[in-house]
C-alpha cells in the first residue's frame, strides 16, 4: 500500500491494523469468510472508475466493452454453479437483493410468509424496522420450542391460514438443513411463489451439500460474502421453472433485471462485480467442494465439543456451518461473552435465540461459524481445541489468569495457518 501510506497514513493504518486483527485472531463470525488475494486484486482495480448503468449489451454510458465481458463472466459464472436459467450480478448487497426479489414479484403491502427474526430470520424478511416489514404484511413462521428445528406442518397450518402471496425461506442464524421441496409444496397448495434467500448457505448449496433451492423456488437470492467466499455483494438467481403462470414466467428475468436497475440501484460496482466473477472461479473448482465440506465437519466437531464442555445448543447441534450457543443456563448474558471471547482474540457475534426472553441488544445466544477458520485451513483436531478454548472462557467469564493462557493459546494455533502473507493464494 506504497501510495496509501505516503498520502493518508491514517488510513493506511486503520487499514494495516484491520489487516493484523483479522491475521492475528480466530475469526467464528458465521457471516464472514476470507478472500483469496485473486479476488482482492480484481476489486482494487479501476474498474472503479466506470458508469455501467443497465446491463451488458444494453448500457446507458459508452466505453462498457471490457466491463461487458467481465460481468458476463459473472452471469455465466453465476448460472452455471447454481444451475440457473436467469442470474443478476449486480446486487450490492443481501437487502437489495431481497429488495429487489420483492419488488419484482409483489405489489406494496402484499402477504409475505417469513421466518422470524427472532427465531433466525433477517432483518430484510420483514422485520418491522426494516423496509420489508413497513412496504409488505409480513406474517411469521419459526422453529418449535422442543427441537429448535422449523416445524413443516405449522409453516402449512400459517400459509393454509393467511394465504401469503410469498412465502420466504432462508435464516441467518438457523443451524439446520432447511427442506426446500417441503416449502415448494405448500407454496403450491396456497399459490404462493416461493423465495429462497440463501445467504449463509449458498457455499454448501454450490457444492450441492446441502437440499438446493434453485429448482423448487422462482428466485433465490445470495450474498456473496459467506460461504461463498467472494467479495461483499449479492446476487439473484432464477430457473423459471415452468410452474410459473404463463405470464409470470416470460416476464421473470426482465421482471428482476428491472427491480436492481432502474428499480433498486444505479451504477452497478463493476470492481466488485469482477470480484464475484473470480470468486465464482474458484467455486467451479474441485477443492471448493472439499472445502465446503471441510466447513460441516468443522462445525460437527466444534459443536460435539461445546457439547462435551456442558453448553446448550439450540437444536442439540448443526447440519450446516454454524452453532447457536444458549447461554440461559450460565447465568451469562451474549454481550457479555462476545466481549469475553473478543479478548482473547476470538471473534463471535451475540445472537438472539429463539424464544429468547432477554433484548436484541444483549440476548441470550452466540452465534458461531466455521466458514473463516476452514479457509485457514484449519480442521477437526483444531476445532476440538477452538471448541476447548470456547468453554474455557464461558465457564471462566471473570478469570484473568484463563483469558491470558487462552489468547496465548489463540496466538500459538494463528501462527501455524497464516493469511495474507508470502505468496500463498491467502
Ligand atoms: N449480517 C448478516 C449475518 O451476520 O448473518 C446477514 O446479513
Amino acid at each position: 500500500m506504497s501510495f496509501l501510506s505516503k498520502f493518508d497514513p491514517e488510513i493506511a493504518d486503520a487499514i494495516e491494523n484491520e489487516i493484523n486483527r483479522q491475521r492475528s485472531g480466530l475469526e467464528m463470525i458465521a457471516s464472514e469468510n476470507i478472500v483469496s488475494r485473486a479476488v482482492l486484486e480484481a476489486m482494487g482495480t479501476p474498474l472503479t472508475n466506470k458508469y455501467s448503468e443497465g446491463y451488458p449489451g444494453k448500457r446507458y454510458y459508452g466505453g462498457n466493452q471490457f466491463i461487458d465481458v467481465s460481468e458476463n463472466l459473472a452471469i455465466d459464472r453465476a448460472k452455471k454453479i447454481f444451475g440457473a436459467e436467469h442470474a443478476n450480478v449486480q446486487p450490492h448487497s443481501g437487502s437489495q437483493a431481497n429488495a429487489a426479489a420483492y419488488f419484482a414479484l409483489l405489489n406494496p403491502s402484499d402477504k409475505i410468509l417469513a421466518m422470524n427474526l427472532a427465531h433466525g430470520g433477517h432483518l430484510s424478511h420483514g422485520a418491522p424496522v426494516n423496509f420489508s416489514g413497513k412496504f409488505y404484511n409480513v406474517v411469521f413462521y419459526g422453529v418449535s420450542k422442543d427441537t429448535g428445528r422449523i416445524d413443516m406442518d405449522d409453516v402449512r397450518e400459517i400459509a393454509l391460514r393467511e394465504k401469503p402471496r410469498l412465502i420466504l425461506t432462508g435464516a441467518s442464524a438457523y443451524p439446520r438443513e432447511i427442506d426446500f421441496a417441503a416449502f415448494r409444496k405448500i407454496a403450491d397448495e396456497v399459490g404462493a411463489y416461493l423465495m429462497a434467500d440463501i445467504a449463509h448457505i449458498a457455499g454448501l448449496v454450490a457444492a450441492k451439500i446441502h437440499s438446493d433451492p434453485v429448482p423448487v423456488c422462482d428466485v433465490v437470492t445470495t450474498t456473496t460474502h459467506k460461504t461463498l467466499r467472494g467479495p461483499r455483494g449479492a446476487l439473484i438467481l432464477s430457473k423459471i421453472a415452468d410452474r410459473l403462470r404463463p405470464e409470470d414466467k416470460k416476464n421473470l428475468a426482465q421482471k428482476i433485471d428491472s427491480a436492481v436497475f432502474p428499480g433498486m440501484q444505479g451504477g452497478p460496482l463493476e470492481h466488485v462485480i469482477a470480484a464475484k466473477a473470480v470468486a465464482m472461479l474458484e467455486a467451479l473448482q474441485p477443492d471448493f467442494i472439499e472445502y465446503q465440506k471441510q466447513i460441516v465437519k468443522n462445525a460437527k466437531v466444534l459443536a460435539e465439543t461445546l457439547l462435551a464442555g456442558g453448553l446448550k445448543l439450540v437444536s442439540g447441534g448443526t447440519d450446516n456451518h454454524l452453532i447457536l450457543i444458549d447461554l440461559t443456563d450460565t447465568g451469562l448474558a451474549g454481550k457479555q461473552v462476545e466481549d469475553a471471547l473478543g479478548e482473547v482474540e476470538i471473534y463471535v457475534n451475540k445472537n438472539m435465540i429463539p424464544y429468547d426472553t432477554r433484548k436484541p441488544t444483549d440476548p441470550s445466544g452466540i452465534r458461531l461459524g466455521t466458514p473463516a477458520l476452514t479457509t485457514r485451513g484449519m480442521k477437526e483436531n483444531e476445532m476440538k481445541l477452538v471448541g476447548e478454548m470456547i468453554v474455557k472462557i464461558v465457564k471462566n467469564i471473570a478469570d484473568e489468569n484463563i483469558k491470558k493462557e487462552v489468547r496465548e493459546s489463540v496466538r500459538e494455533l494463528v501462527t501455524k495457518f497464516p493469511i495474507y502473507q508470502g505468496f500463498s493464494v491467502l
